[in-house]
């Protein structure tokens, strides 16, 4: 079994080096426990020369609008490390190790497989669903030992997209916009995995079923999370998504 720990990195070279990201980027001290899969041959260069481990996705470094598709970015990195890895952990700059990752992934194991914290929104983004529209997979810490997820996580974000585009069409008849939550859709990743999720379910099973099955064991929401202060303490989780 190949495992791989992953982050992400597309856009903008000197945007990096300028915002939070090169902050997070340049605080990383111990570089060798995970690989970084880039979007841009620069960015790539100058990961590498900072000794990180590197993986180029795609010499450009965006293929989708940074503004509307951000997020469409980490479902290529998704697609490309499941042919390196049969099992992954992509992890945000900003999801931080806290522990030993002794007996991580046999704790991985004993859950599904596709593993996201759950994210209280105050947007609604579920909008599929009949009933907790708020209560979001969380793309800081995803989880995923089935090949076949990135496809069909990209299939359903195409999916969203088609439905975005003729509501933006629609709207747009009216003299209308978008509205936040609509662009979310495809602005976001999390969407497309909340969906993947509930397609595998047959629909959404509600918050007590996603803590057992999908909410992973070694990583916490520093806030925001659909679960209670008592039961996230008593994880004992190795990672912390600071948000
Ligand atoms: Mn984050």
């Amino acid at each position: 079994m190949r495992r791989g720990i992953i982050r992400g990195l597309w856009g903008d070279v000197a945007s990096h080096r300028n915002g939070k990201i090169a902050k997070e980027i340049q605080s990383v001290e111990d570089k060798s426990w995970f690989t970084v899969y880039v979007f841009g041959a620069d960015n790539y260069n100058w990961l590498k020369e900072t000794g990180f481990n590197v993986a180029l996705v795609d010499r450009k470094s965006s293929k989708w609008d940074l503004d509307t598709e951000m997020y469409r970015h980490k479902l290529a990195v998704f697609e490309r490390a499941m042919r390196d890895f049969d099992e992954i952990v992509f992890l945000d700059w900003d999801c931080v190790q806290t522990g030993s990752m002794d007996g991580m992934w046999e704790k991985l194991n004993e859950k599904e497989v596709l593993q996201a914290n759950l994210f209280m929104y105050r947007t609604k983004k579920c909008l599929w669903r009949t009933e907790d529209h708020r209560k979001v997979c969380n793309g800081g810490f995803v989880y995923m030992r089935d090949k076949k997820i990135p496809h069909r996580v990209i299939k359903l974000y195409d999916e969203l997209y088609e439905w975005v585009a003729k509501r933006k069409a629609e709207r747009a008849a009216r003299g209308l916009e978008l509205r936040f939550r609509e662009k979310a859709l495809i602005y976001d990743d999390e969407p497309a995995i909340s969906k993947y999720i509930d397609d595998y379910l047959g629909g959404w099973k509600g918050a007590e079923h996603y803590w057992e099955n999908f909410e992973p064991s070694v990583c916490n929401l520093r806030r925001k999370s659909v679960f209670s202060k008592d039961r996230l303490e008593a994880k004992n989780a190795c990672f912390l998504h600071r948000l």
